[in-house]
């Protein structure tokens, strides 16, 4: 068992109150780790050490700044393993795929490391003689980093990369189900040579050290990754207060089954994005949307398959689900499944907490199928972040598109067919900010943007650099007039 500390102004250092709070194991309720429990007086030092750093970190050189990105992504490779054994300790998720978390935070070591040697700007031609202009990309100064507990090392350096690639300097809040993966990043950053202040971590709960955050004056952006809820909370606890906001929050994603589709590469694609992470991506498929030719097979396939799927402890290879991550979202993911059967759709399997051997001390749920679901109905709406699939059925592919869009997010969605046409009409009507065609809804590469419109997020995109970079960078436009002389734009006119 661990002790998670601080890490300021280049130093571990404990709570200003002197408390900690456990980071417990999901599977087994046992102690991973103490945590420091931080207060607003924590943010503030953090806050402090950040800005002293910024002026020397925005005049390091880019590349060098990529080359710690690159010395990150070694550190992390070395130590894919052990990482993410702790990882599935202190988040559930089964092994096979904590080890792609970790295997995220590696490619977007690797690709923004890269941008060191690009952070592109635009020169375009002026309208004068003599004069030359360009766009660059400033960075904007203290970034808070406020990060969820179901991707612990991806989402992390989606945002941390980015941001310091850039030069600008970090506090990063992880969530506080997952502090120690964090903190791990963070030593690893430490060893990559990243000069003091421009990182800094401080652990504890949202109204502590999230909310000091939010209404500390210097802090620029706040880059928050989490529930919908919470992100309103930032919106609200931020207004007026001219800091840039990235937001990205929850997902109602579906999975579209045609009656050309391949049935049994849909069960694939959506046994896997429904209850893989147990449910607990914001990409996860809560909803299947069939053509109704082809719902009875499907719906027996898919039974089969989820019945014969073992729940257990995630370092056990042979587990194919996790827990969920803690007693309240068990609770309320049991609320839904009562919800559901309430609003009458009908409940083919699950839809309870499981009772087999080795489940009794986690927070395990039951994979569970509702089918004869409408689309208003709220477990047709609303975000359920649990191990709950929801299936629709409809007459043809305009309907299916037409119930795909219409819920307040706008994450991912998945088409099945087999036919060209008809993907290309998804490819183009599909409103959500990503699309797989013939895969489900999980599985998003670093280097594409990655987001989601309506109420999952506003208007921002992370993973691919360029698009991170809109965050993270200010565009500042330069002017050299080389002619030697008074030039008005718009005013005086060029005479050849
Ligand atoms: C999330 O859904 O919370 O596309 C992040 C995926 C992963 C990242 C998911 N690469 O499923």
């Amino acid at each position: 068992m661990g002790e998670i500390q601080n890490y300021i102004g280049g130093r571990w250092v404990p709570a200003s109150t002197g408390r900690t709070f456990e980071d417990l194991n999901p599977a087994t309720g046992e102690t991973v780790a103490t945590v420091a429990a931080s207060s607003s007086e924590d943010v503030d030092r953090a806050v402090r050490a950040a800005r002293s750093a910024f002026e020397q970190w925005r005049k390091y050189p880019a590349p060098k700044r990529g080359e710690i990105l690159y010395a990150v992504g070694q550190l992390l490779k070395e130590r894919k393993e052990q990482i993410a054994r702790l990882m599935t300790q202190e988040m559930g998720k089964v092994l096979l795929e904590a080890r792609g978390d970790v295997q995220e935070g590696i490619d977007m070591a690797f690709y923004v490391a890269g941008e060191g040697r690009r952070l592109f700007g635009v020169t375009t031609p002026s309208e004068m003689p003599d004069k030359f202009q360009m766009a660059v990309r400033d960075p904007v100064g203290v970034v808070a980093a406020i990060t969820p507990w179901n991707f612990p090392m991806a989402i992390p350096t989606w945002k941390l990369m980015p941001a310091l690639v850039a030069g600008n300097t970090v506090v990063f809040k992880p969530a506080s189900d997952t502090p120690a993966t964090a903190a791990e990043l963070v030593r690893i950053f430490e060893e990559a040579g990243l000069p003091e202040g421009v990182l800094n971590f401080v652990t504890g709960g949202g109204p502590e050290v999230g909310d000091a955050l939010l209404h500390h004056p210097d802090v620029d952006i706040v880059s928050f990754t989490g529930s919908t809820e919470t992100g309103a909370r930032v919106v609200a606890e931020t207004a007026g207060k001219n800091k840039k906001i990235s937001l990205e929050m929850g997902g109602k994603n579906a999975i579209m089954v045609m009656e050309d589709a391949d049935l049994d590469l849909a069960v694939e694609g959506i046994i896997w994005s429904a209850f893989g992470t147990t449910g607990q991506r914001c990409t996860a498929a809560s909803r299947l949307i069939v053509h109704r030719d082809v719902e009875k097979p499907l719906v027996e396939k898919l039974l089969e398959r989820t019945s014969r799927l073992r729940l257990g402890n995630g370092l056990d290879e042979s587990t194919d689900v996790g827990p969920v991550i803690n007693e309240r979202q068990r609770r309320r993911i049991h609320e839904y499944t009562q919800i559901g059967v309430r609003e009458g759709a009908r409940l083919l399997v699950g839809g309870e907490i499981p009772t087999g051997d080795g489940l009794s001390r986690g927070y395990f749920y039951a994979p569970t199928l509702f089918a004869d679901v409408r689309p208003g109905m709220r477990i047709a709406q609303e975000e359920i972040f649990g191990p709950v699939l929801s299936i629709l059925s409809v007459g043809d592919l305009d309907e299916a598109i037409r119930v795909n869009n219409s819920t307040k997010y706008g994450l991912s969605s998945s088409i099945y067919t087999r036919d060209v046409n008809r993907a290309f009409r998804a490819m183009r009507d599909v409103t959500t900010g990503i699309l797989y065609v013939n895969a489900g809804t999980i599985g998003a590469e670093v280097h594409l943007p990655f987001g989601g419109t309506r109420g999952t997020g506003n208007g921002h995109r992370e993973g691919a650099v360029w698009t991170a970079l809109d965050v993270f960078t200010e565009w500042k436009a330069i002017y050299v007039d080389y002619s030697g002389r008074l030039q008005r734009a718009q005013i005086d006119q060029f005479n050849p």
